[in-house]
């Protein structure tokens, strides 16, 4: 038996209850019986502010790597004292904010935090700590850190304080939101969302390159959406040549730093006078590159203000494999591919595709435009990642289908 299931074990059996009416609940809301028979009063009351502690959860999402997003909510005699989530870069965590706001009001209150609150030193001091010191009554947290400094030993380390604690509300709301930083502990690589905008029959651009635009503006707009909702976006060197793109959300006041461009170049053929590089000292701008390749545009790429990260080389550009490592070990979480066809085949052949977000307009294009993913070797129908379907939504003209990879076993079950 694993600590982590030790751990687990314990936590069913002791006093901590996992809020298992809640779950019914849920459950029931989830069919659409609005109105539940058999909830207690006292932990009804929980749900509203569990979700508000989600929703500034969700606030923080593509900001917050390495860290995770999580938001926390202090309410005193039915009354919220206390808001916060995670701050930029990571740091101040979302207890300490909540906790200042609420000030000597944290006395005897209950905090909903939608991560088990940490208990470790790391680089900033443990939100255990100043749960206890505040005064706090009573936490309610949504799901446990899966980082093994904490993982469990926080809601331990409540208890022992004389702290009330219990753990599982809302849990799947809270792993959604934590599912880059849960990937990149469980698999070390980042959670990788392909997003492609196509034709019916699946192509990009025509035969002589023509490809702005496909989808109309409300696709469009959703898609800098997602890349606010990214911490970082990512595309191979044939689309910078084709498009010139910025890779930026471009949606005012989205995000309160710029998302990450990473660009799978193998020899560096990204212009200098491209829009990614007028913007590299503005907007963080990283290279994959094959390594051992020792360009003299490397000088030049680093002086703009562009990282470099040297990758050993795979059958076409870089190893897929080691190159989304090497972005879990620079710290990213969530990463949205945005193509092109190559990039998309090599991600998919690796199986290193988690979430598909497909725009699809409605027009055909026919067999001589280019595919929004290149062949990658399919033979029998075995072989083909699936996906299960999430959601499908109408933008405008177009329509938004949104999935995730079956995979026998999940990284973060
Ligand atoms: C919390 N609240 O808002 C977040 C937590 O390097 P440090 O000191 O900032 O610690 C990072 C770890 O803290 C991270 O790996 C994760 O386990 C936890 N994140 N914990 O109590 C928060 N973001
Ligand atoms: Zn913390």
């Amino acid at each position: 038996m694993t600590r982590r299931q030790r751990r687990s074990g314990q936590r069913r059996s002791g006093q901590r209850r996992v809020v298992a009416r809640l779950a019914i609940q849920q459950w029931a809301e989830t069919l659409g019986i609005t109105k539940p028979t058999r909830t207690p009063p006292m932990t009804a009351d929980d749900l509203p502010h569990m979700r508000a502690a989600l929703a500034l959860a969700r606030r923080g999402l593509g900001t917050t790597w390495p860290n995770p997003s999580v938001g926390c909510v202090i309410v005193r005699d039915g009354r919220v004292v206390g808001r916060g989530f995670t701050q930029p870069g990571g740091r101040p965590h979302a207890e300490p904010v909540a906790l200042a706001m609420a000030g000597d009001q944290a006395k005897g209150a209950t905090a909903y935090v939608t991560l088990e609150p940490c208990c470790h030193w790391g680089r900033s001091p443990p939100c255990t700590d100043a749960l206890i010191a505040a005064g706090v009554a009573r936490v309610v947290v949504a799901t446990a850190d899966p980082d093994d400094r904490v993982n469990g030993q926080g809601l331990d380390r409540l208890e022992a304080a004389g702290i009330a604690v219990e753990s599982g509300l809302l849990e799947a709301e809270a792993r959604e939101i934590l599912i880059g930083f849960s990937t990149r502990v469980a698999l070390g690589r980042p959670m990788v969302t392909l997003k492609l905008a196509s034709t019916l029959d699946g192509r990009i651009a025509t035969h002589s390159g023509e490809s702005q635009w496909i989808t109309g503006t409300p696709a469009r707009r959703l898609g800098h959406a997602m890349r606010g909702r990214h911490d970082a976006v990512m595309v191979g060197v044939g689309t910078v040549l084709a498009d010139n793109p910025d890779l930026t959300c471009r949606i005012p006041g989205f995000r309160p730093t710029p998302n990450v461009r990473v660009i799978a170049d193998s020899h560096l053929r990204t212009p200098l006078t491209s829009r990614l590089m007028a913007t590299a000292a503005q907007v963080p701008t990283w290279f994959l590159m094959r390594e051992g390749t020792n360009l003299a545009r490397e000088d030049a790429f680093i002086g703009i203000g562009a990282k470099l990260l040297k990758i050993p080389g795979g059958s076409a550009g870089v190893n897929i494999e080691a190159a989304m490592r090497a972005l879990g070990e620079a710290g990213l979480t969530r990463v949205l591919v945005e193509g092109g066809g190559q990039l998309a085949a090599a991600l998919l052949r690796a199986d290193l595709v988690d979430r598909i977000a497909w725009f699809h307009a409605p027009s055909v294009m026919g067999g001589d435009g280019w595919p929004a993913v290149q062949a990658f070797g399919v033979e029998r129908l075995q072989a083909m990642p699936r996906f299960r379907r999430d959601c499908e939504t109408v933008v405008g003209d177009d329509m938004l289908s949104e999935y995730t990879r079956q995979r026998s076993c999940s990284p973060v079950s």
